[in-house]
């Protein structure tokens, strides 16, 4: 990158992300015992092992109704165009977008990249969820990726299904243990209106090579999937209360099935990982066809007289929520 646009990103990055740290006790160093956690003095010793060997965890009741509230009411402001943000990306179903026109939430599948946009970035700052991040990521924690998902009624097509992936796929940075999602439920999730679905313990396994599913109705933008998993490997589908929240690793593979109730299911997740990840050559990891996405996604949003790379795109999307920036910076 030439050193104009260096420093424009950089403007942009500082204008965007001026948030205030939150300083939250430390954990204290790793013990050998223990590769996906962290020392700290919250998790039990049940709850530890749990997440180390199956690379996911669920927090019963971690999120009050209130602000969940709050989430909701914003999410419908941008939907109804009364309310945007600097980078903020609507996503809509590709198969209800298609058939008719559709104002407001109906078609919107997920609102992604929310961190400018203070009312929705509150959730990432929420004290009782970063307590958790610590304890896989560290004392120093950027949100690097956001997203409000709102799956729709399905439309008979079950595009509102999405695949089985491991979200490491889009991130440029490593290593992966010091990464983690929180992801809460914003209203009662069920199999019936596709909760999360995890396959434990998949979380030791490597990077697999994530495609587009061939399904009939169409797929919507960005939900790749693994076509190679083991089809006997357990399935749990995580079904939760409003509030309940669950952490998991970038490299577990999950999905969420089609919602085949007629309301909506809205989730709020963040994406957390340590400030000390070290970006990676993402031709390696990410794929061609990928990184193409995300790429084109980010020009939209900062003109295409910038030249950006992959690691750009997550530097500039990424905001720190306590502790120091090490290596999130330009
Ligand atoms: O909330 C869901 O349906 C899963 C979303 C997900 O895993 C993702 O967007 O990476
Ligand atoms: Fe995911």
């Amino acid at each position: 990158m030439d050193s104009h646009a260096k420093s424009r990103l950089q403007v942009i990055s500082n204008q965007l992300n001026s948030g205030k740290d939150l300083k939250l006790q430390q954990c204290s160093g790793t013990d050998s015992k223990y590769r996906y956690t962290l020392d700290n003095p919250l998790l039990s010793q049940e709850q530890r092992q749990f997440y180390e060997d199956n690379g996911y965890l669920v927090v019963k009741n971690l999120v009050p109704s209130e602000p969940l509230q709050d989430y909701v009411d914003h999410f419908q402001k941008i939907c109804q165009g009364e309310a945007s943000a600097p980078l903020l990306v609507v996503m809509r179903d590709v198969a209800i977008a298609k058939s008719e026109f559709v104002p407001g939430e109906k078609a919107v599948t997920k609102i992604q990249s929310f961190q400018n946009y203070e009312p929705l970035f509150d959730y990432c700052r929420t004290p009782e969820i970063l307590k958790y991040v610590e304890c896989f990521c560290g004392a120093d924690i950027m949100a690097v990726h956001t997203m409000l998902i709102n799956k729709p009624p399905d439309p008979g097509t079950k595009t509102s299904r999405h695949p089985l992936h491991q979200d490491l796929n889009y991130f440029p940075f490593r290593p992966a243990d010091r990464i983690v999602c929180a992801w809460t439920a914003m209203e009662k999730v069920t199999r019936a209106n596709g909760c999360l679905v995890v396959l434990p313990g998949t979380h030791k396994e490597p990077l697999k090579k994530h495609t587009y599913p061939d399904w009939e109705g169409g797929v919507n933008k960005l939900y790749y999937g693994i076509q190679d998993y083991d089809p006997s490997l357990p399935k749990i589908h995580v079904e939760m209360e409003k509030g309940d929240t669950v952490f998991f690793h970038p490299l577990i593979i999950h999905g969420s099935g089609a919602n085949k109730t007629t309301g909506f299911r809205k989730a709020i997740s963040c994406h957390y990982a340590s400030s000390k990840c070290h970006f990676i050559n993402s031709n390696e990891t990410v794929s061609p066809e990928t990184g193409h996405e995300i790429l084109q996604l980010a020009r939209k949003r900062v003109g295409d007289d910038v030249t950006i790379t992959l690691p750009d795109v997550w530097k500039l999307q990424s905001r720190l929520v306590q502790g120091t920036n090490y290596n999130f910076t330009f």
